[in-house]
């Protein structure tokens, strides 16, 4: 078992759960008008392949028609009318949704499209496999329409990002890394294959910082048969564009989005395109982003910019999804009063309205950049006239870059489960995204996924269940976390309950545990920022030129650090500091203003305090500090023992490799435990109440150990080791 058939294993169940069972199980397989590649033929091939696998019975496939055994009808909503008739009364299909109905001796599987009709297919496999041999009507429409994957792939692989830009499972699986789409693409359908199972409609297929050079040559053809790879899975693809391609490949001295030459170079590529790939589901672009160019370039609007793409892909249906994650990485240099948290109101909050309809603004969860704890983006409460996708990572790119174990549905959620209070009312994160609150037609989920060629996909056995869930939520967004994750186990590990406990015990505690040894209150990951996102460095967050948190502190004491001898946080309240606060609406802004209604786990967001000052919770903030971490790296030093206990009820493969990934998590846990609490033990001078801090309990020093081959160093951040070395 390695990994590479992630959840849709489809492992043979015991006897004890099928025993009288199989007799209920149709005997043949009817497809109605499945057309060659098709995803209708691929539901029709997965049915036989899951029943095999999981029950050991072997279907037929369109039998002759005389053949009068029991049957699963598998087909579209138009094509079964045709046949048999009306669907049930009530039941009522939106795009890719469909109908299951087991009760009776044929079972039936309606999509409202074909893809819709793939979806069933996978649902019923997957109760199957969970030995819950139902008999039940069940239909169910998604809640948004776009539901991708991201993937930052990179066509060349150099510098230390890897192929994958903040990819951990190896490299693309697209791109052989010299430029070039690759030859052997027989990983595609392994992916679009467990895409499908959870319902995300469509990969974008290259990384947001684009590159041009995939759209040129022979890589047209490569992208093309990516794009027919994925087609039988119902998953279409979608392409991040370079906004000066123009100039860079098409030869115009200009990018300019108003610009005829530049219209018509979008125009004529997309044309090129849809030629090739006719369901293209559309664009990424990032544009005035971390140095990438954009209409602002020449003084034309986000909107003005956006549009361009828009229009070029309106006439075949495309989606231009429009990031809004741009900020000018410069300004801190030049301006310490900017905050980065303000950044995407600024620049979209007037633009609302100015979109064309087939624009969708992306926005990231937080104002900031996937920290482990930020509230939600803002401009989700700016955009009433705009459509909106949420932009998630499946990838663990501050989160410890699935070394650590962190199971994301609990944050996930509580960004969802935000009450917004736009103009007082309720208006829950999620109902903004869908559409409901301000009555759009079209909403979406994002996630920034970058699978790569590792076995396991993303380097991690347990990282799985975020991509498996990034599916589940885009569909049902009020799914539990926990119930999400015990079909996740059951599907991957199988129904030992004792691997669901295991698995689940962790997986809860993982982000509180994260959040307590890296950075807690709101302060965020205490991570290197300037380069790698991995491991503790609290200093690169302050005075730096980067810009991931800014100097600003306190107008009027003009300390000029995040973080001081004498008090620590950002100062986001209208009243003395960047107004952060402000640019939520009023209900939420007055909470987040004052240090009495806001929550202790984002109180360093938006106030900046003594370390003395006293939380909700009684505790001072340094002596919260203290203690989170050494709770966390606690939490942390459980987990081995935790999995330990499964030993042998899963194969050997699987649970080695959890094993060493959790043993490691539990010793970097402690490297950051110590680095941050010396770091503002040092700084503020105040102790450790429990007189722990220098101590370094559980801690094994080098010093102390016998080594052959190693020598001392110095290590940065000093705080990292013992005697800095
Ligand atoms: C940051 C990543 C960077 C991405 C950027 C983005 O560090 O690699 O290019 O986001 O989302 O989180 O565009």
């Amino acid at each position: 078992e390695d990994g590479l058939n992630g959840w849709l294993r489809y492992a043979r169940l015991d006897d004890c759960h099928t025993k009288g069972k199989l007799d209920s199980i149709p005997k043949t397989i009817i497809t109605l008008n499945a057309t060659k590649d098709s995803p209708l033929e691929t539901a029709g091939t997965e049915l036989q392949t899951g029943i095999s696998g999981i029950l050991g019975l072997d279907l037929e496939i369109n039998p002759g028609t005389s053949e009068k055994s029991t049957k699963f009808v598998i087909s579209t909503a138009d094509a079964y009318k045709e046949e048999y008739g009306d669907l049930p009364e009530g039941v009522d299909l939106i795009d890719d949704g469909f109908y299951l109905n087991s009760k009776d001796a044929d079972v039936l599987i309606i999509g409202s499209n074909q893809r819709g009709a793939l979806y069933g297919v996978f649902e019923y496999l997957s109760r199957l496999a969970q030995a819950d041999f139902f008999k039940d009507v069940y239909v169910t429409n998604p809640e948004v329409p776009v539901r991708w994957a991201n993937q930052w792939d990179n066509l060349w692989a150099n510098g230390t990002h890897g192929s994958i830009e903040r990819g951990y499972g190896g490299v693309s699986i697209f791109y052989d890394g010299f430029g070039h789409v690759r030859e052997d693409l027989s990983r595609v359908p392994l992916l679009g294959r467990l895409l499908s199972s959870v319902r995300i409609n469509a990969i974008v297929i290259n990384n947001v910082n684009a590159d041009a050079s995939l759209f040129q040559g022979t890589n047209l053809d490569g992208v093309q048969r990516i794009a027919d790879l994925f087609r039988p899975w119902g998953v279409q693809i979608g392409l991040s564009q370079y906004f000066a391609s123009p100039q860079t490949i098409g030869g115009l001295n200009t990018f300019d989005p108003l610009d005829e030459g530049v219209i018509t170079f979008w125009t004529d590529l997309t044309n090129e395109f849809y030629r090739r790939v006719p369901d293209l589901a559309g664009y990424v672009v990032k544009a005035n982003s971390e140095g990438q160019p954009g209409p602002i370039t020449y003084n034309r609007t986000l909107a003005e910019g956006a549009n361009l793409f828009a229009k070029a892909l309106k006439p075949h249906g495309g989606l231009l999804m429009f990031r809004a994650f741009v900020y000018n990485h410069l300004a801190d240099w030049e301006d310490w009063h900017a905050d980065r948290a303000n950044a995407q109101v600024e620049f979209f909050g007037e633009l609302d309205g100015k979109f064309d309809d087939n624009v969708v603004v992306q926005i990231k969860y937080g104002p900031i950049d996937f920290q482990v704890r930020e509230p939600v983006s803002p401009l989700f409460g700016h955009l009433r006239n705009t459509d909106v996708a949420i932009e998630l990572q499946v990838t663990q790119e501050y989160l410890g870059q699935q070394c650590h174990l962190f199971y994301l549905p609990p944050l996930w959620r509580s960004i969802f489960d935000f009450d917004m209070r736009v103009d007082g009312k309720e208006s829950y994160v999620r109902d903004i995204i869908s559409g409901k609150v301000f009555n759009r037609k079209r909403g979406g989920y994002t996630a920034v996924t970058n699978v790569g060629m590792n076995a396991t996909w993303l380097g991690s056995h347990l990282a799985m269940s975020n991509l498996y869930a990034f599916g589940r939520l885009a569909w049902e967004p009020t799914l539990d976390s926990v119930d999400i994750l015990e079909d996740w186990t059951r599907l991957t590990f199988g129904l030992s309950r004792g691997i669901r406990d295991a698995v689940t015990e962790m997986s809860m505690l993982s982000w509180p545990a994260y959040e307590n040894y890296t950075g807690n209150l709101g302060i965020q990951t205490l991570t290197d920022i300037l380069y790698t996102h991995y491991g503790p460095k609290p200093a690169s967050q302050d005075n730096n030129g980067w810009g991931q948190f800014y100097m600003v502190s306190n107008w009027t004491i003009k300390t000029g650090t995040r973080a001081n001898s004498e008090s620590i946080g950002m100062d986001r309240t209208c009243w003395n500091g960047t107004c952060n606060a402000g640019q939520y609406p009023d209900e939420v802004a007055q909470r987040f203003e004052n240090t009495d209604t806001t929550p202790d786990d984002l109180m360093l967001w938006f106030h900046h305090v003594p370390y003395s000052f006293k939380l909700h919770s009684g505790k001072s903030v340094i002596q919260h500090f203290y203690d989170a971490h050494y709770e966390g790296a606690e939490t942390a030093a459980t987990f081995p023992d935790t999995w330990e206990k499964v030993r042998g009820k899963l194969d050997d493969e699987r649970f080695e490799h959890v094993l060493h990934r959790l043993k490691y998590q539990a010793g970097h846990s402690i490297v950051w435990r110590d680095a941050i609490n010396e770091f503002y033990r040092n700084l503020s001078g105040i102790p450790d109440e429990a007189g722990r801090v220098r101590n370094h309990p559980w801690r094994i020093e080098a010093e102390n150990m016998t080594l052959e081959g190693y020598y001392p160093v110095a290590v940065q951040p000093t705080e990292s080791a013992s005697g800095y070395t």
